[in-house]
């Protein structure tokens, strides 16, 4: 069976390349000609376990080719982006320029399946449309269509791309069953079939789900500050109940999925209340760390704008080399605007914004006067903080998002995010 996968990034490489390791004959189109061709020339920026080898190993077998032309195929997988524009709207126009590339080439028999993320309705009353109009077929009984989201938790692409249960929405029940045998034949996971429009709805709920309890955890943390509690030992405590799931706090929500899923939800629902105040949240979370530097800072003596500052942690959350919409980042633009000296050490991500982490944690913290926790990479773990306070000024302070050190750190003000001074 032949499989052109529309859109080769973060989902669609990493898809293209488990179907060809898993006898299908794949096809990757891409319209960034520059990417086909490293890939071709096996060049990715992607860093996920046992994807590199995986990519080598179909692109020699042969099962696996490149291009930026489409091409006919039986079945068409199409990841390309669905970006958050400035107005907070989806972004549907790689969505559409692919549509109609593959209607171009759609031909009898064919199956169609969206597995990018987008707003309720789009698969039924954009992605039909296109497709019946380039190629004069009826869908739904001449050509099948399907919307099957993505699930997978960046790090654990490969495994959960095989091992997750989907949720296979069909224009109708032929194309829910046509697409349902297709993953059935490389996913191991349950496969749940509905409409179309459901499986839409229930993408953005599981990521809104999460971005909700992320801002009630923030709350609650805030909460905990105010009244000079502990928010993880109460947290522990809840947890206990069998329904209960508190999550996290932290410097604020990174990532591609949770910073813009829900905000596809709540696209033509203005009177939101939960879920744009929960955004809202989570937003404000990177102010709030800047807050409490400051008043850490305040209580030591030291003024911002004459102290240096290091931020642990570029990548949006840890062990993760993704630093997409990183909340380390997004503190370190707000200390810009009053210190020159302040610097991000991260020991996974390259890049990001034209910004170079700094690789060592110790070179790092050299001469700093706060150290603000924002990631929680495993290394930050097993950092030598008796070494670390002979290599930062008298007085050090450490402001930790990310439930880091212990409390009461010798030599050192810690200042934890949900633990009140
Ligand atoms: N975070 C917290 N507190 C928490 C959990 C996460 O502050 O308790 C922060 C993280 O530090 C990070 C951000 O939220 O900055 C997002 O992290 P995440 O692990 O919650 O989300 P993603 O974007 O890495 O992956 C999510 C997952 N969705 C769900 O867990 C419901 C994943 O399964 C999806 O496939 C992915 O979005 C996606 O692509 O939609």
């Amino acid at each position: 069976m032949n499989v052109c996968v529309v859109g080769l990034g973060y989902i669609g490489l990493p898809t293209a390349v488990m179907l060809a390791k898993n006898g299908f004959k794949v096809y990757g189109y891409d319209v960034n000609s520059e990417h086909v061709s490293n890939i071709q020339k096996k060049k990715i920026t992607i860093k996920e376990e046992g994807l590199y080898e995986s990519l080598c190993e179909v692109l020699d077998a042969g099962v696996f080719t490149v291009g930026n032309t489409i091409k006919p195929a039986d079945v068409f997988v199409v990841a390309v982006s669905t970006s958050l524009k400035k107005t907070k709207e989806i972004d549907l126009n790689p969505l559409k320029s692919a549509s109609k590339e593959i209607a171009k080439v759609l031909a009898k028999g064919n199956l169609v399946i969206v597995e990018s993320t987008v707003t309720p309705g789009t698969t039924n009353n954009l992605v039909k449309p296109l497709l019946e109009k380039g190629s004069g077929l009826k869908c739904g009984e001449e050509f099948y269509l399907a919307f099957c989201p993505e699930r997978i938790l960046p790090g654990k692409l490969m495994k959960e791309l095989v091992e997750n249960p989907r949720i296979i929405g069909g224009i109708n029940e032929i194309s829910a069953e046509k697409a349902k045998a297709f993953y059935g034949k490389f996913v191991r996971g349950d496969l749940h079939t509905s409409d179309a429009l459901s499986a839409e709805i229930a993408k953005l709920m599981e990521n809104t789900y999460r971005t909700v309890n992320i801002a009630l955890a923030n709350e609650l943390a805030m909460i905990c500050e105010k009244l000079g509690g502990n928010f993880y030992k109460a947290r522990a405590l809840a947890n206990t109940h069998p329904r209960v799931n508190i999550h996290l706090p932290g410097p604020g929500v990174g990532g591609y999925c949770l910073t813009k899923d829900p905000w596809f939800l709540i696209e033509n629902f203005s009177n939101s209340e939960i879920i744009r105040n929960s955004l809202m949240i989570n937003t404000y979370m990177s102010e709030h760390v800047v807050r409490t530097l400051r008043k850490g800072l305040k209580a030591s003596g030291k003024r911002l704008k004459d102290a240096k500052i290091v931020i642990l942690g570029l990548a949006y959350k840890g062990d993760v080399s993704d630093p997409r919409e990183s909340p380390g980042f997004k503190i370190y633009l707000m200390l810009k605007k009053y210190t020159k000296n302040v610097v991000i050490q991260d020991p996974l991500v390259e890049e990001y914004n034209g910004y170079v982490p700094i690789k060592d944690v110790y070179d790092a913290m050299k001469n700093a006067d706060a150290v603000i926790i924002a990631t929680e990479h495993t290394m930050y773990k097993n950092i030598n903080w008796r070494k670390v306070r002979e290599l930062m000024k008298k007085n050090p302070i450490i402001v930790d998002s990310r439930n880091i050190v212990e409390d009461n750190l010798a030599g050192f003000t810690v200042l934890k995010l949900g633990v009140g001074t």
